[in-house]
This record gives C-alpha cells, structure tokens and sequence, in this order.
C-alpha cells in the first residue's frame, strides 16, 4: 500500500486535497505547516518544496505541489472514485474550474489581496493591489454563483473541484463578504458540502479558523 503524507495549513487551499483524502478513505500523515505566518516554514519544509507552499503531497516520497496535480494524484489513488470526473466531456471541466480557480480567484485575487509585495517592489502601489484583488474576488464569486446549478460543481457527483470552491467561500466569509445574501446558490453549495463526513473530518482535524 501507497504511503500518503500531506502537508498543509489550517483553511488553506489544502483543505481541498485534505478533503479528498478522508473521501478516499485513504490512511494518510498530515502534517501542519503554518504558512499564514511563516512560523513554521522550517528549512527542512523548504527542501521538499523549495516554493514553501502548501498544499503538498508525498506518494511514497515522490513530492508532488500544485493544487490540480496533486487532486490528480489523489483521485489515482481511487480511479473508481472518479474524483477528477467521470466522462471526458466532465473531465475537461474539472480542469477547467481548477485551472481558474486556481490561477485567477486563488493566485490574482486572494494574491493581490492578502500578498501585494508579489505584485510590486513598491509599498505605495499595496492599497491598489488590494483593491483590484477584491474586485477580481468579487468578479470570480458571481461567476461562480452564476455557474452553479447543483449539489455538485461538475456532473452529478463529488470532484475535487467541490472542496476547492469551499475553501474559496470560506474566504469569503472570512475577509467579511456577506456570502449568504450577495452569493445565495454558493451558500447553499457551501451548506450541502459542509455536511459532508471528508469535509467535517478534514475541518475537525484542521481545527481551521479561516
Ligand atoms: N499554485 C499553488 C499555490 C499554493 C499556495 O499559494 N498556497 C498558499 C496557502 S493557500 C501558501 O502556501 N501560501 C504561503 C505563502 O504565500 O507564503 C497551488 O496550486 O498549490
């Protein structure tokens, strides 16, 4: 059997593949990294991922960063899972969401927000990048209330394209949107999700905050 180990920070984008491991049912080593702060970003964390970013996986000592690919890696673990969808036509689609939510919300707006020196040299320039962050926030959340018609983001079964947008919502939540009145169908996708057994597992060994 495969020995699974993930790092991540609590309510950080590794709840999505914290997520997927307690769907799998897979036994796997979690191990905390406190990014927010940088506490506990040890040199030794840095040489398995020189990015010093979470989420990471190890499949047997093989690293493997990179929010899609590692989701591809864990619903390897599980093909009859299907967990990175379930057609082709399905597939392409949780490709699409991750590749989006991932390089847009995550990386343009959540990074402009809450990480402006990645965008500039110049301190003065911060507030701006903020703002323009929100916005794109914003922008991405009412396309994603406007995508969203079923329990499930992509065909009519989990993927991991689900918990990826929790954690999103999550962070909406937590940098004060008032999700359930501007965003009502990301709530509710939200609310279904969070009853979910992986997702209250995930949450209760992340104890997150965020
Ligand atoms: N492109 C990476 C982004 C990962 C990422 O930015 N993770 C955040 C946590 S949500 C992090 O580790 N931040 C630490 C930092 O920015 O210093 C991925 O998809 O895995």
């Amino acid at each position: 059997m495969v020995t699974i180990k993930l790092w991540y920070s609590p309510g950080a984008c590794s709840l999505a593949p914290h997520v997927m491991l307690h769907e799998i049912a897979a036994p796997f080593e979690a191990v905390e990294t406190t990014v927010s702060t940088g506490a506990n970003l040890t040199e030794a964390f840095s040489r398995i991922n020189p990015k010093q970013r979470v989420p990471v996986l190890a499949l047997d000592g093989e690293v493997i960063t990179e929010l899609p690919a590692i989701a591809t890696a864990i619903s390897g673990l599980s093909p009859e899972r299907h967990l990175m969808g379930r057609t082709p036509l399905d597939q392409a689609r949780v490709y699409e969401w991750m590749n989006w939510l991932s390089g847009t919300l995550h990386a343009q707006g959540f990074g402009c927000l809450w990480r402006p020196a990645r965008f500039s040299n110049d301190e003065q320039a911060f507030d701006g990048i903020r703002t323009k962050g929100r916005q794109t926030i914003s922008d991405c959340f009412a396309l994603i209330e406007a995508k969203l018609r079923d329990p499930f983001a992509v065909g009519n079964a989990f993927t991991a394209v689900d918990p990826f947008l929790l954690v999103f919502y999550r962070w909406g939540a937590a940098i004060g949107l008032a999700m359930s009145t501007c965003y009502p169908r990301y709530s509710a996708f939200a609310l279904a999700l969070s009853e979910r057994a992986s997702v209250q597992s995930a949450l209760a060994a992340e104890s997150a905050t965020r």
